[in-house]
């Protein structure tokens, strides 16, 4: 936890979200601002900054973020729709939020450009 990170604070249940599913030291939950019928952001409750801190979750965290990044797409319908999932890491890729989560959107055709 790290007490100046917004997504820990949503760990940690002090700020709501609508979460969609828990487990296996993850958290599911829908985009304040969504780009899509379906946009859910996964995170691993275990604060590292982005991508590029991903050496500070254990080769099992890192396994279990994939399965349950695939479980949610299939919990929330898209699986045979299709459904597009990105990270994004520092100033170029416009991360506003210093807590790794992946994109989890669908539910329409999605644009090239997103
Ligand atoms: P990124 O630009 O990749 O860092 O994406 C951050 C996402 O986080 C962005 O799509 C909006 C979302 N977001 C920001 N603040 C909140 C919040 O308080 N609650 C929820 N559910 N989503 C948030």
């Amino acid at each position: 936890m790290t007490d100046d990170c917004l997504f820990c604070r949503i760990v940690a249940g002090e700020i709501p979200a609508d979460v969609v599913r828990r487990g296996d030291g993850m958290l599911a939950f829908r985009d304040i601002a969504p780009k899509a019928p379906v946009h859910v952001l996964v995170i691993p409750e275990r604060h590292v900054h982005s991508i590029a801190g991903v050496d500070g979750l254990d080769s099992d965290e890192r396994a279990q973020m994939l399965a349950f990044i695939a479980d949610v797409a299939a919990q929330e319908g898209i699986e045979e729709s299709g459904y597009r999932v990105t990270t994004n890491h520092g100033p170029d890729a416009l991360q506003s939020v210093f807590h790794l989560h992946w994109h989890v959107m669908g539910g329409t055709t999605l644009s090239e450009s997103m």
